[in-house]
């Protein structure tokens, strides 16, 4: 009688631990890299973010212990003039993918405090708007890069 309880608290136990995990990544970011910029102190890191839950994804902000400040920005051309736009938020509708990519969206490291060696990694953590937090390592590629 005592080993059934023992294996019913077990089991419970266990569902408990699967079902935890399985609501982790609503986030998941896939071929982070960050440009080399020789020279300079910023640089600008594309990523693609795709949202696995049922729910939108709000992105409120960028932290990198290898730079100074973070921020989320897109390129646009403006009346023939390339600006950029910073997003206080980053909204991505359930299922939906959103590519930062050369020329669009990026997230701008200013003030860079690591040396940008290509094949190095960056760190960064993309900060959400329920609390959650989401780390991934950009690899530094060249300036060539595309
Ligand atoms: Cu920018």
């Amino acid at each position: 009688m005592n080993k059934l309880y023992t294996c019913a608290w077990l089991c419970l136990a266990a569902s408990y631990v699967s079902g935890a995990m399985a609501q982790a990544p609503v986030l998941i970011i896939k071929d982070a890299w960050v440009r080399q910029t020789p020279g300079s102190d910023v640089a600008a890191v594309y990523l693609n973010l795709r949202n696995t839950s049922a729910r939108p994804v709000i992105v409120i902000g960028v932290r990198s212990p290898a730079a100074s400040h973070a921020t989320i920005h897109e390129t646009a051309v403006v009346g023939g003039q390339s600006q950029m736009r910073m997003y206080e938020k980053l909204i991505i509708a359930p299922g939906q993918t959103t590519s930062f990519a050369p020329g669009g969206l990026h997230i701008m490291l200013s003030g860079l405090k690591q040396n940008m060696s290509v094949e190095k990694s960056v760190p960064l953590v993309l900060l959400l708007a329920d609390g959650g937090q989401v780390s991934v390592a950009a690899l530094v590629k060249p300036l060539t890069a595309y």
